[in-house]
């Protein structure tokens, strides 16, 4: 059934509910100098490359190989769009590696025609840190699919993984694949419902009128908790802080230092975005939360060309609820003319989700770790972790 997949250190669906096989890695790291030297065989006609994210020309080909090739919804009708300035946030992070930034040309046009990427993160499984991998962005042009491109993309990126002394990576996907460490639900709230239900993104309910569904989606024109503003560069220690005690609660999760907080997380115009409630008496951080910036294009649709989506990232609350705290993100979201607002049901995001109006979407998303066996499938609120 998976070829590929069936011959790489990842739990086999075979091995689901032996709870005799031990946590942990799946396979021993082996001494650096038996790991491969050369890079991986493509088939002859094309090379590889190291992605420059730095260079605007490589950027500009990066952000067109995704925008025309990346990952559709089940029935095509949008496709995500990361921006440039997104596609540069999210590949160079605190300690990355340009070599884990992997395209593929064809050697006579040199035109880019796949993609793979690694950036590195401590990652946080029960009680062990372990330094992984999070792989991202595989893409290979429409033309060139179900050649068994994918598998060389994968090896390649997981020698050069190796080759820095790091045996272990996370990943999430659509599609199932061995195996799942936990299955996530897409929600979405509606923030603009008259375009949603115009590009087919969203229908108009039973009994619902167009007027009517506009006044349910509607949000109050200001934020309701005293003391929430944008996160600022001098908030880098507190928002560790609250980020770090929150996170502890989970089976899965990031392991975030100052540093990688103010990359993730300080507010980047249309990349991503971060809110605090900052007591009015005590000056206190008390509360958190943020989501990050994913236009879908929109296919062949007449009046419109692109979906502006927020996604729900990393929230605290401490002191303000829940629900009054992404409700407030909501505001702003619809103050900034996102057309609608995303989350999974992970962490504690099932407690507001119906009571703020999100509805399931049709899509899922699969939680993957490579070389590392957790020995039961994980709940989603039992994740701390959102990859992008
Ligand atoms: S998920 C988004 C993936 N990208 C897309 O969906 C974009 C549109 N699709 C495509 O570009 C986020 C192609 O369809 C792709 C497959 C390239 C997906 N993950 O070349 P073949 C990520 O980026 C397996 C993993 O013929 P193709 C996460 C498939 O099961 N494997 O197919 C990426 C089959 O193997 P099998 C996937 O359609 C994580 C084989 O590929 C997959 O032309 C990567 C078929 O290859 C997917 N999303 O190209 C793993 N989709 O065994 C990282 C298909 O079943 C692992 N396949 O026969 C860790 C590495 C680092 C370790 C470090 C220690
Ligand atoms: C790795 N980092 O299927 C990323 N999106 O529900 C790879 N559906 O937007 C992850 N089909 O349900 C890939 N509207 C997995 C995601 C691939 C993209 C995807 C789904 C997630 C999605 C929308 C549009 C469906 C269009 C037809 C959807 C319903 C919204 C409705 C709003 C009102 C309340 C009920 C729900």
């Amino acid at each position: 059934r998976h070829k590929f997949w069936e011959t790489q250190p990842v739990g086999q669906f075979k091995d689901l509910g032996d709870t005799s096989l031990p946590e942990g890695p799946i396979e021993p790291p082996t001494p650096l100098t038996e790991v491969k030297q050369e890079p991986y065989n493509l088939p002859s006609l094309y090379e590889w490359i190291t992605c420059d994210m730095d260079s605007e020309e490589t950027c500009n080909e990066v952000y067109a190989l995704l925008t025309n090739n990346y990952v559709e919804d089940d029935e095509n009708m949008f496709r995500f769009n990361y921006s440039m300035g997104f596609l540069r946030w999210a590949l160079r992070p605190p300690g990355f590696f340009k070599n884990w930034h992997i395209g593929v040309r064809v050697k006579s046009s040199k035109k880019l025609v796949a993609f793979i990427t690694g950036v590195p993160a401590r990652i946080r499984v029960r009680d062990t840190v372990v330094y992984m991998a999070e792989i991202n962005f595989l893409c290979v042009h429409k033309k060139l699919r179900s050649k068994r491109l994918a598998p060389v993309m994968i090896k390649e990126v997981t020698r050069r993984v190796h080759l820095e002394n790091m045996w272990q990576a996370a990943y999430t996907a659509g599609v199932v694949l061995p195996t799942p460490i936990s299955t996530c639900q897409y929600w979405h709230r509606s923030l603009n419902p008259k375009k949603l239900i115009d590009v087919g993104f969203s229908r108009l309910g039973a009994r619902m009128t167009m007027s009517r569904t506009i006044k349910l989606y509607k949000l109050p024109d200001s934020t309701a908790t005293p003391g929430f503003r944008k996160m600022e560069s001098h908030d880098v220690p507190a928002a560790t802080r609250l980020l770090r005690n929150y996170l502890s609660q989970f089976l899965v999760a990031p392991d975030f230092d100052e540093n990688d907080v103010e990359h993730w997380l300080l507010p980047r115009e249309n990349v991503v975005d971060s809110y605090l409630v900052e007591s009015p008496e005590t000056h206190e951080i008390t509360d958190f939360c943020s989501f990050y910036t994913l236009p879908s294009s929109i296919l062949g649709n007449q009046n419109y060309t692109t979906l502006k989506a927020a996604y729900s990232y990393y929230n605290v609350s401490t002191k303000t609820p829940l629900l009054q705290l992404m409700n407030d993100a909501l505001i702003v979201a619809k103050q900034n003319d996102y057309d609608v607002f995303n989350a999974l049901d992970v962490m504690q995001n099932e407690s507001f989700l119906k009571e703020l109006k999100f509805g399931p979407g049709d899509g899922k998303l699969h939680y993957y770790l490579y070389n590392y066996r957790v020995n039961h499938v994980l709940r989603p609120s039992e994740l701390g972790l959102v990859l992008l």
